[in-house]
């Protein structure tokens, strides 16, 4: 049984927006929408950029129906406006085997706008990259082998390829439970992707002791590219959260520095979360209690990083820090 973890507390170089208040949820969305998380943002011919899952149609059963992701725009990344229409359905994706679209994350390379996001199908979950030309449509580039998912692409070619960090899901050899690790493949034209290899495992990280996971997409600085990740910590004394039955899982949000020329190596890590569930959206008003779901992250000229995170499955929220207080944050490894 995995080992259980002390309460957890977000760092203090962290400040919360609002005191975490959310800065999207359903109540701006002009469609039908239900829990508005998991953003991706990016800074984009003058604007930010949110695209973001909508989970609705709640089916009465700790579960909804449908899902998709919505595009919002902002002038200065904290106050939204929701375009009027979804922006990718599962029709959009055009594959008749696709049930959900979801957690999208936005990078742009090379002045293109390009979108990391998971499907389920009926024959597992698969990670999907696409490209939009207009903030209207999307053009699906790729689609992995199932199961993947939580894919991030690094906002620049490094050694003349693309580069994205992915989350398999490899339960048989694992040992039949969650026990799942952020992995790393490359690309020269965004559809084959190879040259696969482990970044890092779960147990590298003392906070976690069920999986760890890609978060935004990394950001550069000349420390290093600094990478938000995602973590899981399962105890079985826990309980029921707002709407299921049995929710045992805590997410918090976790920081590092790879190298600029060869990201597959670690140059640093902070052993301790960068934010962890604690205010009342965090922790207690929502669909999955607890989770810190990162899909974004922006460094300003003045230095300053905006974080936006998906708090427990319902709405969006965002941190600020400094940037070397980040980059202090991560230790060289031992
Ligand atoms: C993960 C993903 C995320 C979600 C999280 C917590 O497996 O599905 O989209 O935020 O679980 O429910």
């Amino acid at each position: 049984m995995a080992k259980m973890l002390p309460e957890l507390k977000s760092s203090p170089v962290i400040k919360r927006y609002n005191g975490g208040e959310p800065v999207l949820s359903r109540k701006d969305i002009p469609y039908e929408a239900d829990c508005i998380f998991n953003a991706g943002v990016v800074k984009y011919k003058g604007q930010y950029v949110m695209a973001f899952r909508n989970d609705y149609a709640y089916n009465g059963k700790g579960a909804f129906d449908k899902c998709m992701i919505g595009l919002a725009f902002s002038e200065d990344g904290i106050h939204w406006n929701v375009q009027d229409k979804p922006f990718i359905t599962v029709d959009d994706i055009g594959d008749p085997d696709v049930t959900k679209v979801y957690d999208p994350r936005l990078t742009i390379i090379e002045d293109k706008c390009y979108l990391c996001f998971a499907v389920d199908t009926k024959h597992g979950l698969r990670g999907g990259i696409g490209i939009t030309e207009d903030l209207k449509t999307v053009k699906v580039l790729s689609l992995t082998a199932p199961d993947n998912r939580n894919m991030v692409l690094f906002p620049e070619k490094i050694g003349g390829r693309y580069v994205r960090l992915e989350r398999p899901f490899p339960v048989y050899s694992r040992g039949g439970v969650d026990r799942f690790d952020t992995w790393m493949s490359y690309s020269y034209d965004m559809k084959y992707w190879g040259d696969t290899k482990l970044l890092f495992a779960v147990e590298d990280v003392p906070f976690a002791n069920d999986k760890i996971g890609p978060g935004a997409p990394p950001v550069k600085t000349e420390a290093g590219w600094l990478t938000l990740f995602h973590t899981v910590d399962i105890d079985r004394t826990r309980g029921k959260n707002g709407w299921e039955d049995k929710w045992q899982k805590r997410y918090c949000a976790g920081i590092m520095l790879l190298d600029l020329e060869d990201p597959s190596k670690i140059i640093g890590m902070s052993k301790e979360p960068l934010i962890a569930p604690e205010t009342a959206y965090e922790t207690e008003d929502g669909f999955r209690t607890n989770v810190i779901f990162p899909g974004g992250m922006i460094l300003e000229d003045n230095g300053e990083v905006k974080i936006y995170y998906g708090a427990s499955d319902t709405v969006e929220c965002m941190a600020t820090a400094n940037v070397n207080d980040l980059i202090a944050l991560c230790k060289p490894l031992e």
